[in-house]
């Protein structure tokens, strides 16, 4: 018993107890570091994501608005040509049976809308959705369409479906311009290069030349999920939106038979989520961004028939 507590006993039971001491220590500081480094990883992931969401968001916004752009300043330019007896301008409408599979507007019901201008679920109320804008001297936008549901009210076209609507129309050659070519244009989603649901602006130039005529086609937007076309109809009181337009059947159109919409009403949904593309199938929950704009068309608003509406 004595002999046990001799110095050298002590010092090995000191040193057994630093030891023991060290480990736990050790342990510990292993412990919290990998929690604090779980936390930083947690944050660092989360900060990656983000920035992966905003980039793939930012890229969709992008993409979208620039094959805007080009659509609108080349719609603007449609023409009715005085020297032909039929003019063109062919829009086709086709709703898909789905959309982004998420509730946008938070009514309770999932992509219930058509995206046609008009109140398709009975949830316009006009004393509360109409949202005419007043101009000027007690003069408002679309006028004659105070309390019918339209384009901008809330209500109109909120949580659409899907559409996969195309444009096919001719612009002329600008007297003014001498390089300026007849064009004949369609926007279709399609197939490009092996790639699906690219908008494609295809043209054709000289139409009507067999000798220059030649043939193109550009992807101006991909990964698009919906295009859908509006048309603003001149030729009836109230004017409304309608989804189709063939200017061929123009002789049977109401007076004063306008051969072209006043103007076309253009939304693009294109997907903006961070995963590749390829992992998305129809109908399947989303992440989209859509865009929409109203050009008119220049030669529409000038012509006299529709100079003498108003
Ligand atoms: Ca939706
Ligand atoms: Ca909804
Ligand atoms: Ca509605
Ligand atoms: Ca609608």
């Amino acid at each position: 018993m004595k002999r046990f507590f001799t110095y050298p006993t002590l010092l090995r039971l000191f040193c057994r107890y630093r030891k023991g001491v060290t480990l736990i220590e050790l342990l510990v500081a292993i412990t919290i570091s990998g929690i604090f480094l779980a936390g930083v990883m947690e944050t660092f992931v989360y900060i990656l994501q983000s920035s992966e969401d905003a980039e793939a968001k930012l890229e969709a916004v992008t993409n979208a608005r620039s094959a805007l752009d080009t659509m609108s300043q080349e719609i603007k330019t449609a023409r009715i040509d005085p020297r032909r007896p039929i003019q063109f301008f062919y829009g086709s409408s086709v709703d898909l049976p789905y959309g982004d599979a998420i509730d946008d507007d938070l009514d309770g019901r999932t992509d219930e809308e058509i995206r046609d201008g008009h109140d398709n679920d009975g949830d316009y109320a006009a004393v509360n959705d109409d949202l005419h804008i007043q101009l000027d001297g007690g003069v408002f936008e679309r006028g004659n369409l105070i309390n019918s549901p339209d384009l901008g009210d809330r209500n109109i076209d909120e949580d659409c479906r899907f559409s996969n609507d195309t444009l096919e129309f001719i612009t002329f050659p600008d007297p003014n311009n001498p390089g300026f070519r007849e064009k004949n244009v369609k926007y279709q989603i399609t197939t490009f290069d092996g790639q699906p649901n690219v908008l494609v602006r295809r043209v054709i130039y000289n139409p009507h030349d067999p000798d220059t005529r030649y043939e193109e086609q550009d992807p101006i937007a991909f990964n698009v999920l919906s295009i859908s076309f509006l048309y603003w109809d001149p030729n009836r009181f109230p004017m409304d939106w309608l989804t189709a337009w063939d200017s061929l059947y123009a002789p049977m159109f109401p007076d004063p038979q306008i051969e072209l919409p006043a103007a076309v009403h253009v939304a693009l949904t294109v997907y903006s989520g961070a995963a590749p593309f390829q992992e998305y199938s129809a109908g399947q929950r989303v992440d989209a961004i859509t865009l929409q704009t109203i050009v008119n068309i220049e030669q529409v608003l000038k012509d006299e028939r529709y100079q003498n509406l108003k």
